[in-house]
């Protein structure tokens, strides 16, 4: 049953990931098999297909929309079983930009992976980032798609080191134009390339991997 569901995720079949989950909860297969050997098994495998060029963008969307299907009938048990999330992560694209897609994949991988993620839309100011960081977000993600906005990245930065903070929390950066060499030159702790790598950097930054 959970490699079904493990399956169903990877096909992106919402309505079949979502009876296989009602089927499996019906079977009393506790809330954590099902989440950790089902729905985020599926998605890493979905992670590890898109960062291969095995899947692209439309297969993601696919598979994360089946996750978040089979996830909300999921949810009301996840929050009685009281399994605690991974870590809390923020997330946006920085200031002056409205490029989201890729942004969102990355959301939607962290979801995957079973981090709390806050999703903090487009065009989002500096402040935004250093709020939720005082909120409890362990790790910032930043994406920005135009070369115009990713000195916003270094803002974001800038602004966390003049509120005391920048120790308590990790960033990753990532988008189209942005580089490793622009991570270490802005100071951020890591870049990714796709989704499935953000994960992947997450997971280490917090030292889950
Ligand atoms: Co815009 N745009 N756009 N655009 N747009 C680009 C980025 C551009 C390269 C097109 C071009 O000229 N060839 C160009 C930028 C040039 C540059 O700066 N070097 C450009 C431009 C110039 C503009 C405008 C200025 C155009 C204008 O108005 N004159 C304008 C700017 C608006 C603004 O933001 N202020 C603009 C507007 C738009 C639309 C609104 C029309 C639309 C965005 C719609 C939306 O996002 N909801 C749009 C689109 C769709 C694109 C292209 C065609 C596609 C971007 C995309 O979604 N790719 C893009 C050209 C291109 O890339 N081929 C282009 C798919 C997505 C999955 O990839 O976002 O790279 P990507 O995300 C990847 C990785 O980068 C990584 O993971 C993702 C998955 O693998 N990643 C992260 C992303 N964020 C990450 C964060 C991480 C880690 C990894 O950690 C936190």
């Amino acid at each position: 049953m959970l490699e079904e569901i493990k399956q169903a995720i990877i096909r992106g079949d919402a309505k079949k990931a979502t009876e296989l989950v009602s089927k499996a909860l019906a079977e009393n297969i506790s809330v954590e098999k099902i989440l950790n050997e089902g729905l985020i098994a599926g998605m890493n495998v979905v992670g590890v297909k898109f960062k291969n060029n095995e899947f692209y963008v439309p297969e993601v969307l696919i598979a994360a929309r089946a996750m978040n299907q089979a996830m909300a009938i999921l949810q009301p048990e996840i929050a009685k079983a009281g399994i605690k999330p991974q870590g809390k992560v923020a997330i946006g694209t920085v200031k002056g930009d409205l490029h989201d897609i890729g942004k969102n994949l990355v959301s939607m991988m962290w979801k995957g992976a079973g981090f709390e993620v806050i999703d903090l839309g487009i065009d989002v100011p500096e402040e935004k980032f250093v709020e939720a960081a005082k909120n409890g977000a362990q790790l910032i993600g930043l994406s920005a798609l135009l070369t115009t906005t990713m000195p916003a990245m270094k803002d974001v930065i800038e602004k966390l080191k003049a509120e005391g903070i920048r120790d308590k929390v990790k960033v990753i950066i990532g988008g189209a134009p942005v580089t490793q060499a622009y991570a270490d030159e802005i100071g951020a702790d890591g870049y990714a390339p796709d989704a499935g790598s953000a994960v992947d950097k997450a997971k280490e930054l917090l030292g889950l991997q």
